[in-house]
């Protein structure tokens, strides 16, 4: 068996969504590696013209799109736009996602839906837009970033919990449904890694002590450290590739023990 050859991504074409930076950017530098073409989309003009330069350091020839994952057209002229540079989409990371840490009871309805919108029902837009393509050309891999909260809850987090709960059964839905076309739709659940979204969990305190979050979680990981973005790439790079055909509808937890794992005794 050629090992580099079953991992290899050479000639495929993936898009990570909101991959400016933190996971997604991470993870589209290990597609890279393996040989991918890297497409990936954001907002901003600042996150985009900082991408494409950091992109280019690492020696990727990533193509940005500007393009809100919420919104369909937006969406449906991304996969085109992707197709036209570089080819149908054989790799979808769905990626892209926020959080709002508020208490249920404080939170705003349209809080809790646009993190809905974002973080589930944006997976479902980009997923539909480009399974198409796939079955067109006879295979496909979508990878879905859920989280420890598809299978956990916490404080201030039920609307993030509801849309990675939520996640988890779109891709044992997708796998499902569209198995039979050789398309692979699995997930990848990280624990606490360090990036701007947890920026917030790790803040030094005013005496410059640890977090209180910081610590409980590295009391509750038996890696004993937060996940780093570069911890996500080999399992994303297996999952994107042949080595992963007959995985469908697992969520994979990268997460350093903390599913598994009661907690260190106070
Ligand atoms: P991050 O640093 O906040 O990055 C989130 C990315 O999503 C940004 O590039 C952001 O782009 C993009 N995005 C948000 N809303 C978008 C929209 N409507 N359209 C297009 N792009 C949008 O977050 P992260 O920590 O890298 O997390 C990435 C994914 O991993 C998320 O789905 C998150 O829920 C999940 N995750 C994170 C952790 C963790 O501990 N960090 C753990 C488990 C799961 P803009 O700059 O345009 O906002
Ligand atoms: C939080 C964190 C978590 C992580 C991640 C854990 O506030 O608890 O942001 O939600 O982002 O999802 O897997």
């Amino acid at each position: 068996m050629d090992v580099n050859k079953l991992f290899s991504l050479e000639g495929k074409v993936a898009l990570v969504t909101g991959a400016a930076y933190g996971i997604g950017f991470a993870i589209a530098e290990g597609l890279a590696a393996a040989g991918a073409k890297i497409a990936f989309n954001c907002r901003g003009e600042k996150h985009m013209e900082e991408a494409l330069k950091a992109y280019a350091e690492k020696g990727i020839d990533a193509r940005g799109y500007f393009a809100d994952v919420t919104k369909e057209d937006e969406v449906i002229k991304l996969v085109a736009d992707i197709e036209r540079d570089l080819g149908p989409v054989d790799i979808l990371v769905n990626n892209a996602g926020i959080i709002k840490r508020i208490p249920m009871l404080e939170m705003d309805v349209a809080d809790f839906r646009q993190v809905i919108d974002i973080d589930l029902v944006s997976p479902y837009i980009v997923a539909k837009a480009v399974i198409p393509g796939m079955i067109k050309k006879g295979h496909g891999k979508i990878i879905n970033i859920c989280s420890m909260m598809s299978e956990l809850g916490r404080e201030t987090v039920s609307a993030y919990a509801a849309a990675k709960g939520g996640l988890k059964m779109l891709t044992r839905n997708i796998c499902s449904e569209y198995g039979e076309y050789n398309i692979q739709c699995n997930g990848i659940g990280p624990g606490y890694i360090a990036t701007p979204q947890t920026a917030p969990l790790r803040e030094k305190q005013p005496d410059g002590s640890r977090h209180p979050f910081d610590q409980f979680i590295i009391a509750k990981t038996p890696a004993g450290r937060w996940g780093e973005a570069e911890d996500l790439m080999g399992p994303a790079l297996f999952l994107a590739s042949d080595a992963s055909n007959f995985v469908n509808g697992h969520i994979l937890y990268v997460d350093g023990g903390i599913l598994a794992y009661i907690g260190k005794q106070p």
